[in-house]
């Protein structure tokens, strides 16, 4: 890695057009490394923007304040027009072009030096440096070691404090998931030393639910909430799954399910949770688990996706019944206990 960060830092201190890009659907540790590393390098005094495949939930987008990000699902020529004038393409939080959906054929066609920061497992060789740590617990946090590592933490004010603090508390679970370390709590307490009002990033995220947002959630959990692990032979799962009519419902805004596949895995005994939801461009899964029970093949495999060993993400593009049964059958010869 080291080697890798000497020549980012001399790609930092050449005169070049920085490209900072995150994947589509941002979630918070997206939207944080975009951010964080855009105004990381404004205070470098390099030439960058922002670009992201589409918009963060309304929740997120805030934090994209004061960065002038160019979203490609608004401004597809623009954004075009500035991988053709830049020099270096920095790829946040996600390891294969085809987690920026649309714009996979602009990273492919890129001329320029591709640089990846990203802590996914199994990364794809799609870019020039790839500095990739899969036990990160975001990669927030390795964005802050690789500045640490370069010697550049004087270019970290509370810009970049706030957007690295909001991708380290939401990849974490508010910092209690297993991939949290002491170096997480080290790095959090530089962050805050800058004099950011971290509890007002909580707030921000957590305590900002619109009414639907809140009844769609007790809907689904009283509701929709299906566990397997009654039975004879249990299954320790649970999952909801949500039809495109029960979402407009309570007029879904993205975001608004955000942290519900979390809500199964709270229940006593549950080791895998699945949030399954029909969206226009199919039937979008969440996978949670934990104590030794891995998500990340079965969405792999079978549902198009992939992602941590405790948190995946997959899509089918069956029907929800046909995708459900498929599901329930693939959860008995995995997860079935005897
Ligand atoms: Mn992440």
């Amino acid at each position: 890695m080291l080697n890798e960060l000497n020549q980012l830092k001399a790609l930092l201190a050449s005169p070049n057009r920085f490209i900072v890009l995150a994947h589509k659907s941002p979630d918070g540790d997206a939207v944080g490394s975009a951010a964080g590393f855009y105004k990381f390098l404004l205070n470098l005094s390099c030439k960058a923007h922002v670009v992201l495949p589409d918009l963060p939930s309304d929740t997120l987008l805030p934090f994209m304040a004061d960065t002038d990000c160019l979203y490609f699902s608004e401004h597809p020529e623009a954004v075009k027009t500035l991988f053709e004038e830049s020099s270096v393409l920095i790829c946040l939080d996600f390891n294969a072009p085809s987690r920026v959906g649309d714009m996979q054929l602009l990273i492919e066609e890129f001329s320029g030096v591709k640089v990846m920061i990203d802590h996914h497992p199994e990364p794809e060789a799609f870019a020039d440096l790839m500095i990739s740590d899969v036990t990160n617990s975001s990669t927030c946090q390795l964005i802050y070691e690789c500045i640490e590592l370069m010697d550049l933490t004087h270019a970290i004010d509370q810009h970049v404090a706030r957007a690295l603090y909001l991708g380290i508390m939401t990849d974490t679970g508010s910092f209690r998931f297993p991939s949290v370390n002491a170096k997480t709590h080290h790095i959090l307490a530089e962050l805050m030393s800058t004099g950011i009002a971290h509890w007002q990033i909580h707030q921000d995220v957590y305590d900002n639910n619109r009414i639907d947002q809140l009844q769609l959630r007790g809907y689904a959990i009283s509701e929709k909430l299906v566990l397997l692990n009654k039975e004879k032979n249990p299954i320790p799962a649970g999952y909801i799954s949500l039809t495109k009519e029960e979402l407009s419902r309570f007029n879904y805004k993205t975001g608004d399910t955000e942290g519900l596949v979390n809500v199964i895995l709270s229940l006593e005994g549950i080791k895998v949770g699945v949030l399954i939801q029909e969206k226009s461009d199919g039937i979008k899964m969440s996978f949670r688990s934990k104590d030794g029970f891995f998500v990340n093949e079965l969405a792999k495999q079978h549902f198009n996706g992939g992602g941590h060993k405790y948190a995946a993400g997959g899509i089918s593009f069956d029907s929800m019944e046909v995708t459900l049964s498929m599901l329930l059958s693939l959860m008995e010869a995995q997860f079935k206990l005897t």
